[in-house]
C-alpha cells in the first residue's frame, strides 16, 4: 500500500469530504480515504499494483473538485 496527499480545492463543508471519499472507495485499489476540510487536504491509502496517483485525481475531478498541482 502506499500513501499520498492530495490538495484539493473547493471542499467546504463534510459533505463535501464525504463525496470525494464516495468516489474514491468506488475505484479499484483504494483502501482507505481520510480528507480535512482545514487542511484543504485528501489522504488516499491505495494499492500501487492497480491505481496510480493520476487516476485518483482524475477521480476527484470528475466529483467535481480542483486539485491543486
Ligand atoms: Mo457541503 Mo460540499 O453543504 O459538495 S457537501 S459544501
Amino acid at each position: 500500500m502506499e500513501k499520498v496527499n492530495i490538495k484539493v480545492d473547493g471542499m467546504t463543508c463534510g459533505g463535501c469530504v464525504s463525496s470525494i471519499q464516495k468516489a474514491l472507495t468506488a475505484r479499484d485499489g483504494v483502501k482507505d480515504v481520510a480528507g480535512s476540510v482545514e487542511d484543504k487536504t485528501v489522504t488516499v491509502d491505495f494499492d500501487p499494483a492497480v491505481i496510480n496517483q493520476m487516476k485518483l485525481e482524475e477521480a476527484i475531478e470528475q466529483a467535481g473538485f480542483d486539485v491543486i498541482k
